[in-house]
This record gives structure tokens, C-alpha cells and sequence, in this order.
């Protein structure tokens, strides 16, 4: 498909910057840029080669001194030609340009429409558009290798080469339909088709890890009042973000900041601490903003002060984490330890622990521990490298593939007509189509590029 108009869009943030960038990418880039603008050296426009000069108003008026440059079709970011023109990084510099090149035909360009027709033109695939989202979004860098691996096309490379595998059986379905006679039903190897299971199963172990580091997990910080969240929250933060103080019930609703943990991209939650005596209204409701908090977290961080022995509330806070994951952090470990608490604590469980730790918010002693114990359980089965799925809509597309392969295999035991194993398998083909792009609809490309910026 080709579109046949010209659309153009700040590529660059909103505010003042050094440089502004506008983007123009059709069929008449070229012919806009050569009606609106003046080289410096009167010479033919090359592809690919940045030319200073300046945007002129109708009336041959200077809008603004630029570089600018054309890039050939197809050796572009969109496939088509493209034209860039860099301005000075101001809202009127760059407005200007805008409206000059509106003026001249070109039309505004929706949220990632620029991906949108390099996906179009084939330059990439749904997988790798998806993927610039995630670069531009990354927030660790690990989040970033992740999503350049993506963009690399890795994803859809191993999709190409499931699909083949599967059509490759298909076609032996197939040609049991029309000759029934000819074809043995061991045609179909469904020895590769039980290797291609596993396969998926091995991208969907890695999968949670992977939209860890692109969505970042949220862990909550939860206890009784005063065991030192709030303290703990500024020591993850390594700035004073929350009101520390020894009146308990400091805290009185939840309270959110993200931070790179060893790599993880983690929005903490710091909450009210959990007591079921309160007689204040307010704490009430920030009690109950904490409960709601750990029903949406991936991870807790259950506070225990070592320094005291246990009180009824430490169990009223430890059951209320219900059976979301969790790390047992004994806190003021500067202090004189209860014995008992430090022997008891651990074994006040709802579920078992992924670990338990003891710090001191005061010193910083056990902090990088805590750190690195939270970054291995949200890493959980990451492969090393950066080959992951990260995306759900990716995931879904995977475990329907692996479904549908799982009811031909059933049906081909079960000796059922070839006809019904040819539509699993096909199934199995069109969910790991949509991944690439190589068959969707146009809803489901709404919803992708939905995610984009104006001008990507
Ligand atoms: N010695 C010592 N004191 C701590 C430690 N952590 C916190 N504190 C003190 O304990 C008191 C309560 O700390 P906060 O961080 O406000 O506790 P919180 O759990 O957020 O309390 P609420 O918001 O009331 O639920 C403050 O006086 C802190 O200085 C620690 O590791 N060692
Ligand atoms: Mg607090």
C-alpha cells in the first residue's frame, strides 16, 4: 500500500531546546521543502546530505535559519521520502515552520504515523514498530536492550521461523485432505510441532521478566505504624520524598515514586501503616488505600521493627498482603534486636517469603542486600540476554498459538479428519501472525500505534 499524501509533525518535545526537529514524510517532501526554503549554495538537492539555509514566508521574509535534509525513498525511517528540517528549539520558531508547511499541502500527522507507514511500506514489522515505543519509553537500561533487541527484529525473525515450521506440517495436512489415500497420516511430524511448544513455553517463562523491565513492577511498602517505611522508602529514592517521623501514623495515604533498581524499573509505593484500632476516619481510609495498594502490587515489602518485640498489629499488617509475594524486611537493626522477634517474625506467614533482610535506615547497613533481593525475584527466569518478550499483547498471541497447536496434536491422536487438524494449525498460524503484522486488522493497529507521540 502507498499512501498519497504528505504528512509533516514536531518530532521533537514540546518547550525550549537547542534544536527543534520537524519531520515531513510523502510523496511531494521534496517539492515542499524546495517551495518553502533558501540554501545557503544554490546547488541540486542529494539525498542524504544536511544543507543550511533558511525558511521563507511567501513574501521571501526569514522564518528561520535551518538545516535541513532529504532522505530518498525507500532509504528512510518511513520508507518514503522524507524531508527533516532542523530549527531553533523554540514553540514560535517551530510553529512557524509548521503552519508554512501546512500552507503548502502537507497534512499534520496522527500520533505514530511515521512508525505506522515504515510498518506499512515493510521496512519493519508490528513487532519492531512496537519496539520504538519501548526504546523512546525505556526506563533502566536493561528496559533499553530489551527493546533495541526488539527493534533489531529478533521477535519477529523467530515468529517467521515458527510460522514456517508450522505451515510446513500444515501443508502435509493438507495434502492428506486431497489425497487421502496417498498421504499416511505420519505425514505430520508432530515430533516438531511438540519442539515448537516448547519453544513458546521458553519465551513465555522469560515473559513476566520481560514486562517487568518494560512496564516497571510496583512494589508496596507495608507494616504497622512506625516500623520505618516511609524511612526506607527515601533510603530506595536516596531523597527525602516522604515525611518521616517517630509519631505513628505519619503516613496517611499511599504515596508513589519510581526508581531504578539494579537495572528493574520500580514505582514504590509507600503506604499508611495497617492497624485495625484506629477510631480516626482518615486513617481508616488510608488503611484501606493500603489494602488496595497491595491488591494491585507485584511485590511487598513486609516491615517488621527488630528492635521491638511483635504486636498484635504486625500480624493484622502481615496478613494483609494476602498471598502477593513477598520479602520480610526487619528494620532498626542499629537497634538493640528482640531475639524473639528476630526468631519469630519469619514465621509469622501468610504465604512463605521469597526472603527476609535486615537493614538500618540509619546507617544504610543491609540496603544494598534488599536491593539486589528484589531485583533477582522481579528477574525471576530472565534469560541473560535481551531476547525477551515484553509485550502482553505478544504474550496472548503466543498462548493462543500454543493452545491451538495443542488441539491439533489432540486431534491428530484422536485420528480426526484432516480437515479439523488443518484449522488448529491455522489458528495456531494467523495468532502468531498478528505478532509480526503479517495479518491484522486495522483495529488492532489503532490500538498499537495508540500508544505513540505525535511526530514518531
Ligand atoms: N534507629 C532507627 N530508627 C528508624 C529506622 N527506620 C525508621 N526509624 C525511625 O522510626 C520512626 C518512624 O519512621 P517512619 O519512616 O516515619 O515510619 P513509617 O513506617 O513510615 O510510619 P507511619 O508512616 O507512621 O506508618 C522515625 O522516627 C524514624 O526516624 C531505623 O532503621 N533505625
Ligand atoms: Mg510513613
Amino acid at each position: 500500500m502507498k499512501y498519497d499524501d504528505t504528512i509533516v509533525a514536531i518530532a521533537t518535545p514540546p518547550g525550549q531546546g537547542a534544536i527543534g526537529i520537524i519531520r515531513i514524510s510523502g510523496t511531494d517532501a521534496l517539492a515542499i521543502l524546495q517551495k518553502i526554503y533558501r540554501p545557503r549554495r544554490v546547488a541540486a538537492w542529494r539525498p542524504h546530505v544536511m544543507r543550511y539555509g533558511h525558511v521563507l514566508t511567501i513574501t521571501d521574509q526569514i522564518i528561520d535559519e535551518v538545516l535541513a535534509v532529504w532522505m530518498r525513498a525507500p532509504r528512510s525511517y518511513t520508507g518514503e521520502d522524507v524531508v527533516e528540517i532542523s530549527c531553533h528549539g523554540g514553540r514560535i520558531a517551530l510553529e512557524s515552520v509548521l503552519q508554512r508547511i501546512l500552507m503548502c499541502g502537507a497534512r499534520m500527522a496522527n500520533a505514530g504515523e511515521f512508525t505506522m507507514r515504515a510498518y506499512v511500506a515493510g521496512r519493519i514489522d508490528l513487532s519492531q514498530a512496537e519496539a520504538v515505543m519501548d526504546v523512546i519509553q525505556a526506563q533502566t537500561s536493561q528496559a533499553l536492550g530489551q527493546a533495541q533487541a526488539q527493534l533489531q527484529g529478533w521477535l519477529g525473525q523467530q515468529v517467521t521461523q515458527f510460522i514456517a515450521t508450522i505451515n510446513y506440517e500444515l501443508a502435509a495436512v493438507v495434502a492428506r485432505i486431497d489425497f487421502p489415500d496417498e498421504v499416511a497420516e505420519t505425514a505430520v511430524d508432530t515430533h516438531a510441532l511438540v519442539q515448537l511448544m516448547t519453544s513458546i513455553d521458553t519465551l513465555l517463562a522469560g515473559a513476566r521478566t520481560g514486562m517487568v523491565l518494560r512496564d516497571g513492577a510496583r512494589v508496596v511498602l507495608m507494616g504497622r505504624p512506625n516500623v520505618g517505611k516511609s524511612s526506607l522508602l527515601n533510603r530506595l529514592l536516596r531523597h527525602d520524598r516522604a515525611i518521616v517521623s517517630p509519631i505513628a501514623g505519619t503516613t496517611r495515604d499511599t504515596l508513589e515514586e519510581s526508581a531504578d533498581i539494579l537495572g528493574v524499573p520500580v514505582r514504590f509505593i509507600d503506604t499508611a501503616g495497617i492497624t485495625d484500632d484506629s477510631t480516626d476516619v482518615v486513617e481508616q481510609l488510608g488503611v484501606a488505600r493500603s489494602r488496595t495498594a497491595a491488591a494491585h502490587a507485584d511485590l511487598a515489602l513486609v516491615l517488621i521493627d527488630a528492635s521491638q518485640p511483635l504486636t498484635p498489629q504486625d500480624h493484622v499488617a502481615l496478613a494483609a498482603r494476602g498471598d502477593l509475594p513477598a520479602i520480610l524486611v526487619l528494620t532498626k537493626a542499629d537497634l538493640t534486636l528482640c531475639d524473639e522477634t528476630l526468631r519469630d517474625a519469619p514465621l509469622l506467614r501468610v504465604a512463605p517469603f521469597v526472603a527476609s533482610v535486615q537493614i538500618s535506615n540509619m546507617s544504610g547497613h543491609g540496603i544494598d542486600t534488599l536491593q539486589q533481593t528484589m531485583a533477582d525475584h522481579l528477574l525471576d527466569h530472565a534469560p541473560a540476554h535481551d531476547l525477551r518478550v515484553s509485550n502482553s499483547r505478544h504474550v496472548d498471541a503466543l498462548q493462543r498459538c500454543h493452545s491451538h497447536i495443542q488441539d491439533a496434536l489432540r486431534a491428530l491422536q484422536a485420528h480426526y479428519t484432516a480437515d479439523l487438524v488443518a484449522v488448529d494449525l491455522q489458528a495456531a498460524v494467523a495468532a502468531l501472525a498478528e505478532i509480526t503484522g503479517a495479518d491484522v486488522s486495522e483495529a488492532l493497529l489503532d490500538t498499537v500505534f495508540a500508544r505513540f507521540c505525535i511526530g514518531k
